[in-house]
């Protein structure tokens, strides 16, 4: 019997690196993409006649009965999200609407349409936030310091309440900051790749960041995929942390990548400006994902410099196919 699998936030670095791995592995795929005025189809071009996309959106309930109800799905992924963390200080109640709410409404959708399908719950490290113990792993306190972060537990508790009251096979990853040539522009990753890659082609002359002694442990996202699906293959519901082990400072990263482009002096090229400051920083983060590895056989493969390298590659690359070298 060929499986099928709802994945929410589609069009997003995850959604899209999941549905490929879906496909790969004989899935029927059906992804939730909400209406935009201009459709920003850019991550799912590739194989977007491959997979069926159902109109929907995580604040309207009756759109995501309707999906689950076509989908009629085996596995639910619930990635859908406002997803950065920045915009969730200046917009924190249309945040906790999607990324809190918004899984309710999809729990529900799914209590009521497919109630034997399994739901993954795209879960977050930013939920440790403000940590008193180092690694972080699926036994760490919470202590959110965005509204992000806050409406990320709401969803987990949620989850964990439908799994023991509803009997619902839910389960949540709890996963460390994953990243590709995929991530939105804004991210710090990808806005460092991207800006080097600028510099590096005389198109701009710095990059204004924010605090750059933060740390995060930083993976690659096509890697966390499998671990989500991974996690839904296990013979009962349970909540696992996906992470490297290692963590690394945005400065290490932003030294990293100049140093890739060939570009030794990177603080020349770096600027502060205070708009890139949160209200409350998560100030150091790391994971310990030996419970992945030990019940799922998952472990993280790409280490931070290789990470880095893809991302600065992947933007010189792009950039040299719109603007050819002469
Ligand atoms: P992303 O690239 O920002 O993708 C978010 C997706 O959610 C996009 O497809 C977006 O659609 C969709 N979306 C936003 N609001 C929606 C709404 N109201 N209704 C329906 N869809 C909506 O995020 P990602 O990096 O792939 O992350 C996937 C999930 O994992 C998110 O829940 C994120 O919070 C969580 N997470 C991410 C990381 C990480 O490091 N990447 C780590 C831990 C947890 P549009 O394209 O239309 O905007
Ligand atoms: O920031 C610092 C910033 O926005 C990383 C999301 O996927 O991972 C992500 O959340 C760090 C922070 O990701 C700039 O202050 C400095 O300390 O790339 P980011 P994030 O906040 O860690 C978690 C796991 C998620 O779940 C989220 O959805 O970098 N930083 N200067 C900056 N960050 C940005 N964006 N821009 C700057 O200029």
């Amino acid at each position: 019997m060929v499986k099928s699998a709802l994945v929410t936030g589609a069009t997003g670095q995850d959604g899209s690196y999941l549905m490929e791995l879906l496909l790969k592995k004989g899935y029927e795929v059906f992804g939730l993409v909400r209406r935009l005025s201009v459709p920003n189809m850019g991550n799912i071009q590739h194989i977007v006649d491959r997979v069926t996309l159902i109109d929907g959106d995580l604040i309207d309930q009756s759109s995501l009965n309707a999906a689950v109800k076509e989908a009629d799905p085996d596995e639910v992924y619930s990635l859908a999200a406002q997803s950065f963390v920045a915009t969730s200080f200046v917009q924190p109640v249309l945040t906790g609407e999607i990324t809190g709410l918004g899984v309710v409404r999809l729990l529900e959708a799914v209590r009521a349409n497919a109630p034997d399908a399994r739901f993954y719950q795209a879960s977050s490290s930013e939920m440790f936030g403000r940590v008193d113990r180092e690694p972080q792993d699926e036994t760490t306190p919470f202590h959110p310091r965005s509204p992000y972060g806050v409406a990320k537990v709401y969803a987990y508790w949620a989850c964990v309440n439908y799994r023991e009251a509803h009997d619902l096979f839910v389960s949540n990853g709890i996963l460390f900051n994953h990243e590709s040539e995929r991530r939105g522009l804004e991210f710090l990753t990808r806005k460092v790749s991207h800006g080097v890659a600028r510099i590096h082609a005389g198109l701009t002359k710095s990059i204004a960041l924010g605090n750059l002694d933060a740390k995060r442990d930083w993976g690659y996202a096509p890697e966390y995929v499998d671990l989500m699906w991974r996690v839904l293959q296990h013979r009962e519901p349970d909540d696992f942390v996906g992470a490297t082990g290692e963590s690394h400072s945005v400065r290490e990263f932003v030294a990293e990548a100049f140093r890739l482009a060939g570009i030794s002096d990177w603080e020349k090229h770096v600027t502060m400006d205070d708009k890139n400051l949160r209200p409350s920083e998560v100030y150091n983060l790391r994971g310990d994902a030996s419970k992945a590895k030990r019940i799922l056989g998952w472990e993280a493969k790409t280490r931070f410099k290789d990470l880095v390298r893809t991302m600065v590659e992947a933007e010189i690359r792009a950039l040299q196919q719109v603007r050819p070298a002469r």
